[in-house]
């Protein structure tokens, strides 16, 4: 009745049906083949999911194979993962659909509630006993702590005497970085807030507020907090949750052209640390964008290890940490940022500090036409002198392209050097000894990247315009 009503009008009420009844047409409409009909019970399905429906819901996505709304669920089930264990629907989820839900990262609930859930879910399915080696193999066992793997675990004779010992071992010997936690999950969202329960519990200002910080601005009064350089504390943020995270956001101090060393280290327990970021070599400036593979972390802490300005203070004006679902390269044995665009430019707050031109910055404006005879370019005197370009952070880089002054018919020649710090610097592009001419396409096995040092030895008149990276 309901269904040829839907043949009529193409529409139902869904609000005034049931839940076990809206099964049914559904059940309904996939053996008709009504697709739009499933789509839209599918929709109504994800407006109306809660805890207490989800096990139901999620069941049903899997029965009728609708991805997108199984794929919502699963999402849905990681930001209420401790509530959904306890409802009784939980232990009526067929075995892969159990498997599905625990094995994610982001199912973030106590591995101890995980493990008491399972062991119910197990006795619940006595008949099919043999299911259970699917599903223990998803404990993460590390993470229950000593004691109830002691008082929980070892009594339910799940879990052999051997494999207990050799947890209890392992985890007497490694450090809490190197197990697998779980984390929530919150896509593309800054989790570094003081509304999501950020705080800022170490690190020289008003420990325990740090509201500066994390505000949604970057902030521009003196109470931004700092830490010493050198000091192994830093300034530590704790977030609300344990969060995973793949991409931080830090501004450092910007009133004056500082440059600063930093590394990034992140932990679950504030007793463990893993360096996730090392600039501890690199003299950075403002923005810096830090993109890193997933990882659950409750503690991000940032340590200063040099500061440009006569100053024995790391400042940090601002932190973001978040999940990112950008697509993004990075070198995990450097740390360093693999760019697909380029970075030489104000966006991404690189600056030129050496070179004479009309309009600062002209080099990296990111416009590579409409220079003429007076503006539009940068240069230096042939025997004195060079283009400096230093970028915001270090970059893994293996390619660069200049433009030089081409609006008559002469060439240069020239070289490029890098450098760390803008002290020592060493040399990948050699053209001393060609005669060059506009566009430069330079390609070299990739090296970190901070400063770019342009020289010229030679001219047929003057110099250098337009670095591009
Ligand atoms: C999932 O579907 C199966 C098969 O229809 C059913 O036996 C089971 O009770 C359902 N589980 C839930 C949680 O709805
Ligand atoms: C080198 O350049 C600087 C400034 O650009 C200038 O003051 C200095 O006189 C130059 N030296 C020579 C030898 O031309
Ligand atoms: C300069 O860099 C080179 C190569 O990276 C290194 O071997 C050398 O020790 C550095 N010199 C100084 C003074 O830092
Ligand atoms: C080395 C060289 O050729 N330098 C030339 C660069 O351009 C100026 C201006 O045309 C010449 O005077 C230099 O001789």
């Amino acid at each position: 009745m309901m269904i040829s009503r839907y043949a009529y009008t193409g529409q139902l009420l869904f609000t005034a049906i049931k839940l076990d009844l809206l099964l049914e047409v559904l059940t309904l409409a996939n053996q008709y083949g009504f697709n739009a009909l499933q789509n839209s019970i599918a929709d109504y399905l994800k407006s109306i999911l809660d805890t207490k429906n989800l096990c139901t819901v999620f069941n049903i996505s899997q029965l009728f194979s609708l991805r997108d709304l199984a794929e919502y669920c699963l999402v849905y089930a990681d930001r209420y993962a401790d509530e959904i264990l306890k409802e009784p629907t939980f232990l009526l989820l067929p075995v892969h659909a159990v498997k599905q839900l625990i094995k994610r990262d982001t199912f973030c609930a106590p591995e101890v509630n995980i493990f008491e859930t399972i062991r119910e879910w197990g006795e619940a399915h006595k008949d099919t006993a043999g299911v259970m080696h699917q599903l223990l193999p998803e404990i993460r066992l590390p993470l229950i702590s000593q004691k109830d793997l002691l008082s929980i675990v070892r009594p339910s004779g799940l879990i052999s005497s051997d494999v207990l010992l050799d947890t209890i071992d392992f985890k007497s010997k490694s450090k809490s970085t190197e197990f697998i936690h779980r984390g929530f999950q919150s896509p593309d969202i800054n989790i570094a807030t003081s509304q999501l329960g950020a705080v800022v519990i170490s690190g020289e200002t008003a420990p325990g507020q740090g509201l500066n910080l994390l505000s949604a601005e970057s902030s521009s009064n003196e109470n931004i907090p700092r830490t010493q350089i050198g000091d192994p504390e830093g300034i530590v943020v704790q977030l609300g949750n344990p969060y995973l995270i793949n991409k931080i956001i830090l501004i450092l101090y910007e009133r004056d052209n500082r440059n600063m060393a930093y590394s990034i280290e992140a932990s679950i327990d504030k007793v463990d640390w893993a360096k996730v970021i090392d600039h501890s070599k690199y003299m950075c400036r403002r923005r810096q964008v830090l993109l890193f593979k997933p990882r659950a972390v409750r503690y991000i802490r940032v340590l200063g290890h040099a500061n440009t300005a006569q100053s024995r203070y790391f400042h940090l004006s601002h932190l973001e940490a978040m999940y990112s679902t950008e697509k993004f390269q990075h070198d995990s044995d450097t740390t360093l940022q693999i760019p697909t665009c380029n970075v030489a430019t104000k966006t991404y707050d690189a600056q030129v500090v050496d070179g004479v031109s009309r309009i600062r910055d002209a080099l990296i404006n990111g416009q590579t036409s409409g220079y003429d005879w007076d503006n539009g370019y940068t240069c230096h005197q042939l025997g004195n002198g060079s283009i400096v370009v230093q970028l915001n952070q270090p970059y893994l880089i293996s390619s660069m392209r200049i433009l030089l002054w081409d609006l008559d018919d002469r060439f240069y020649s020239y070289y490029i050097e890098v450098s760390n710090d803008g002290v020592n610097y060493s040399m990948i592009v050699d053209r001393r000894r060609y005669r060059c001419r506009s566009w430069q396409l330079l390609q070299f096995d990739p090296v970190p990247i901070l400063f770019i040092r342009i020289t010229g030895t030679h001219n047929s008149s003057n110099e250098v315009l337009q670095g591009v990276v």
